[in-house]
């Protein structure tokens, strides 16, 4: 129950920060969190209604960010609809965890293509979480980057993952659900590879090495290094690499309640 309040306090946070009702498109991201997100969205439309005739458009990442745009009466477009030259004017979503940076794990859900792809549309990026994804590093608790690949490339991902210092990455299968590898909305697999706890920028400047020795790496050097891999479609890492942290409002609502 605390964790879920601390989730809706910092939804509701975001959304009173960062969203208006004249607002045209806005990325609504994956997970758990985000249905807060939404709920306030939607609270907030009751309360401001848009100007007559005006249309807000939510842009989904995904198929279960749809069915919380829809089961909220909101009206989704495809991100391959929006107006060639449309951007959107904000991006929520959720992460698995938040550095001080405001670089982010993303993909615990398996839709960080998606989400990076509207994340990276929008002109801002409001990263909604609650307490415990907040960490002085990324991978201190949680343990795996996600990563989208082909699936034909798969085990040549894991070994060049393994040439770079992961340990053991894993393809991520189902549990209960069926046997077999997981499958994104692009029918991609997911590799969750473990690494030593990632760099900052800051770190680097304060000269630690973050080039990889000893697969210590600094958050954004290993980002680009993963996202070379042959295969690889998308990394579960959100940091300058794709301009996003520099746009990240980064509300870090919900902070540990006293
Ligand atoms: O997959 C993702 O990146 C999601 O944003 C997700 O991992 C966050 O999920 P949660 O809000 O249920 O913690």
């Amino acid at each position: 129950a605390l964790v879920e309040a601390a989730k809706k306090k910092a939804a509701f946070a975001a959304v009173a920060e960062h969203f208006t009702s004249t607002m045209r498109f806005v990325g609504i991201g994956s997970g758990s969190t985000i249905v807060y997100g939404v709920e306030a969205i939607k609270a907030h439309l009751a309360a401001h209604p848009p100007p007559q005739g005006h249309i807000n458009w939510f842009v989904p990442t995904g198929w279960n960010s749809r069915k919380v745009i829809e089961a909220a009466g909101l009206t989704p477009i495809a991100f391959d609809s929006l107006p060639a030259d449309a951007q959107l004017e904000v991006a929520f979503d959720g992460a698995d965890e938040v550095d001080d940076e405001l670089n982010c794990i993303k993909g615990g859900g398996a839709c960080l293509f998606q989400e990076k792809l509207v994340a990276c549309r929008s002109k801002k990026f409001v990263c909604i979480a609650d307490y415990r994804k907040n960490q002085q590093r990324l991978l201190t608790n949680w343990p795996t980057i996600p990563i989208e690949v082909a699936p034909i490339a798969y085990a040549s991902v894991i070994r060049e993952l393994v040439a770079l210092g992961s340990v053991k990455p894993i393809l991520r299968e189902h549990t209960l659900s069926k046997t077999g590898p997981v499958q994104t909305d692009q029918s991609f697999y997911i590799i969750d590879a473990p690494f030593k706890q990632l760099l900052t920028a800051g770190d680097v400047k304060q000269g630690k090495d973050g080039s990889g020795k000893d697969g210590v790496w600094e958050v954004e050097t290993l980002a680009r290094r993963i996202k070379a891999i042959n295969g690889v479609l998308e990394v579960g890492l959100f940091c300058g690499l794709n301009g996003i942290q520099a746009q990240a409002a980064g509300l870090l609502g919900g902070q540990k309640p006293v």
